[in-house]
């Protein structure tokens, strides 16, 4: 048997009864498996006959078709020196988008989070754009997540002594140096090719706590790899359907010393991000011959297409279940009501993030700092809160050190940010995240001298006023670097002749 499958060869399989696709150098024959694709068969028919490292990667851990694929498809290595022709051509784009990367602007004239959302959406490519952008129906809660921290004023104090400040803190125990950690995204592949290793390096270097997603374009394993000594991460998991390989990824997860896992339940469903449905609608346009006539949907924005595993069943009576097969603390991310932090708290797990997630979910559904001031008040009322069992996060909107200040004044132990850290490597790579950090860091210095406190535990909810949070009308002043840097929802458009 020869070692190596030419370029040529794999190229006479391009189609639905025969498709045979390269991913990082191997040749796979994917045509019984066309239908079990999570993401459809099309996306993969695309690829009939050629190399699908690229549109691969950012979407799947590396392992993720070895794993899948029965090992008599694993065909074995395309030889190199017929590689070329099936490698992808750079395009117009793609140039266009390398001179923009090159003409960025420095890393020392970036001031802020905001810096870093409106130079990725220059250079990211339009779908990366959309799939991190993109927020669902018609993005009403992802502006509010920031509105909500404008209705929030502070009530400084004076004369406090604050020549020495400090920011550290624990968060479900753990030392962190700020009092954010990095919340689960996915697909960092879309925005750098290193992906999430931009966080675990970033996060390793400046004691910093990442939380690790289901669904992030490297490995579990790839990122806990990447960490220094004592460098500590959560785990954020999609309940899989199937439970057994839930249980297998958690025990994983807490044999290689996670310290917390961050359960979403605000997601049985994905929710509709337009920006990201319509942009996948204009590729696909160019779709290859073998898909022509095909019934296939067409409403399915990246997210979307692969979250098909996630059980919506999920509920409050499979809690005693991962409870059983963890030690680890288990916070539930995405509660939106008192009524639920009651329940989670009587459900003796050890936390809860109030969360919309990113405005990515149920569209109006209020912002975590709104809901913060609701559930603090409920828990206290039944002698919860304050407690040391039982923590409260907050995400969605965050973007400078007063936000952070304002949410954990009102009972938060900690925030999470997401999308800044995405934008910040999409832009910068690891730097971009170093950069992002240290900027919380000074905001934080400045804020807690300007506020009176000298530790995060001086907060008090006496030091903002947030009487008006809870009043979604009336005039506010404007957000002007997020407004520029926010992109328009744009309307059907007319196919040009
Ligand atoms: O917000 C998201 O995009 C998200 O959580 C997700 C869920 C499933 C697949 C990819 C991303």
């Amino acid at each position: 048997m020869s070692v190596f499958i030419s370029g040529e060869e794999v190229e006479q399989h391009a189609s639905r009864d025969s498709c045979w696709i390269i991913v990082h150098g191997k040749v796979f024959d994917v045509t019984d498996f066309l239908d079990e694709h999570p993401g459809g068969s099309k996306i993969i028919l695309k690829y009939a006959g050629k190399d699908a490292t690229e549109a691969y990667e950012p979407i799947h851990p590396p392992d993720a078709i070895t794993s899948n694929l029965p090992t008599d498809k694993h065909l074995g290595a395309v030889d190199p020196n017929t590689i070329t022709q099936v490698v992808r051509e750079v395009t117009e784009a793609d140039s266009r988008r390398a001179a923009l990367v090159a003409s960025r602007p420095p890393l020392d004239e970036v001031l802020n989070l905001h810096d870093f959302e409106a130079v990725a959406r220059v250079v990211l490519p339009e779908k990366a754009w959309a799939y991190y952008s993109s927020a669902s129906d018609d993005e009403i809660t992802i502006r509010e997540n920031r509105l909500a921290y404008q209705r929030v004023w502070f009530r400084p104090r004076v004369l406090r002594n604050v020549a020495t400040v400090d920011w550290s803190t624990k968060i479900l125990g753990q030392k962190s140096s700020l009092p954010v950690y990095i919340s689960a995204t996915a697909l960092g592949k879309l925005g750098h090719p290193d992906g999430e290793l931009n966080l675990t390096r970033a996060a390793g270097k400046h004691g910093v706590i990442q939380m690790i997603a289901t669904l992030a374009s490297c490995s579990f394993d790839e990122m806990v790899d990447a960490a220094v000594p004592d460098q500590q991460f959560f785990l954020q998991l999609y309940v899989n359907r199937d439970r057994d390989i839930t249980k297998r990824y958690v025990q994983h997860a807490e044999k290689r010393g996670v310290k917390a896992l961050f359960i979403t339940v605000d997601a049985p469903q994905l929710g509709r991000r337009e920006k990201d449905m319509r942009l996948k609608l204009v590729g696909d346009e160019a779709t290859s011959e073998v898909q022509k006539g095909q019934a296939v949907p067409k409403d399915q924005g990246v997210a979307r297409a692969i979250s098909a595993f996630i059980d919506p069943s999920l509920c409050w009576e499979d809690i005693p279940w991962f409870q059983s097969i963890t030690k680890m603390p288990i916070i539930l991310k995405g509660v939106a009501t008192a009524e639920d932090a009651i329940l989670a708290y009587e459900a003796g797990v050890q936390g809860i993030v109030l969360s919309n997630h990113g405005g990515r979910q149920l569209d109006t559904a209020r912002s975590g700092l709104e809901i913060l001031t609701e559930v603090t008040a409920a828990l206290r009322a039944r002698g919860a809160f304050p407690s040391p069992a039982f923590d409260i996060f907050v995400d969605g909107g965050v973007r400078r050190a007063s936000d952070v200040l304002k949410a954990l004044a009102l009972g938060a132990k900690a925030v999470g940010v997401g999308r800044p850290f995405i934008y910040a490597f999409s832009a910068y790579g690891q730097e971009g995240v170093e950069k992002a950090i240290q900027i919380f860091r000074d905001e934080l210095e400045m804020n807690m001298r300007l506020l009176g406190v000298r530790t995060l535990d001086e907060l008090r909810p006496e030091m903002v006023d947030a009487s008006a949070i809870r009043s979604h009308v009336g005039s506010q002043p404007d957000d002007k670097l997020y407004q520029n840097t926010y992109q328009p929802l744009a309307l059907a458009q007319f196919r040009t002749a």
